[in-house]
């Protein structure tokens, strides 16, 4: 079956958003007196807002009531956003823009599929909203990857099946979640580390949409 739609993570994906989640999770932790370091960041790449908060809470040994928790991830989500608001079209990874554009140019529909709830002021502040006929994001979905949920959403949105879809992602929970899915998944990254993808790139660029369809 011929392999008309693509579906894209966001963050590590598209754009690199993880170091602006690691310094505004740090900023967090050091208030309630502890510390992550960049090793434990990776662990929260593809995790929704609030299971990283657990996870981070777990790892400084911190209990808090579901009140509190909730405060802390809006201050979390607060500093991140004043770092999302500086982005710009220089901050989409190198290659996106011109494999976004040769998709669309070849008939291509484009979704996003990402746990992130501020997916939409990240592809508008970066330029590239418009080449999305579909953004499913953290708003949207009730499960997180390795559930295939947001894919699925995503084929429905583009009115496609899920064999017709590719998927772009850097997780290897977001791997999971497209095979899942029946879809076909492109591991951005090392090939070492995202084994359950069909085929691994690192990046974009020196890429084309005819490899994958
Ligand atoms: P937000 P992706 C994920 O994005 C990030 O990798 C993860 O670190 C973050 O916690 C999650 O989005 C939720 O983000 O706080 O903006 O809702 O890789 O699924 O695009
Ligand atoms: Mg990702």
């Amino acid at each position: 079956m011929a392999r008309h739609a693509f579906l894209f993570d966001l963050d590590g994906v598209l754009v690199d958003t993880a170091v602006f989640h690691y310094q505004a999770w740090r900023r967090l932790t050091q208030e309630l007196g502890f510390d992550i370091d960049e090793a434990f960041n990776e662990t929260l790449k593809g995790i929704s807002r609030m299971d990283s908060l657990e996870r981070i809470l777990e790892h400084g040994k911190v209990t808090l009531t579901q009140k509190e928790k909730e405060a802390y991830a809006r201050r979390k989500n607060d500093w991140y956003l004043e770092l999302v608001n500086r982005m710009t079209p220089a901050d989409v990874l190198p290659g996106v823009e011109d494999f976004l554009k040769a998709a669309k140019h070849g008939g291509i529909q484009i979704a996003l599929g990402s746990a992130s709830k501020n997916a939409p002021v990240i592809l508008e502040k970066t330029g590239i909203l418009s080449y999305f006929d579909a953004v499913i994001d953290g708003n949207h979905v009730s499960k997180s990857k390795p559930d295939p949920e947001v894919f699925l959403k995503g084929a429905e949105a583009l009115g496609v099946s899920n064999a017709e879809c590719v998927v772009f992602e850097d997780a290897y929970a977001g791997i999971q979640a497209a095979k899942a899915a029946g879809m076909y998944a492109v591991g951005i990254g090392e090939a070492g580390v995202l084994n359950n993808a069909d085929v691994v790139v690192p990046g974009f660029e020196g890429v084309t949409p005819e490899q994958f369809t």
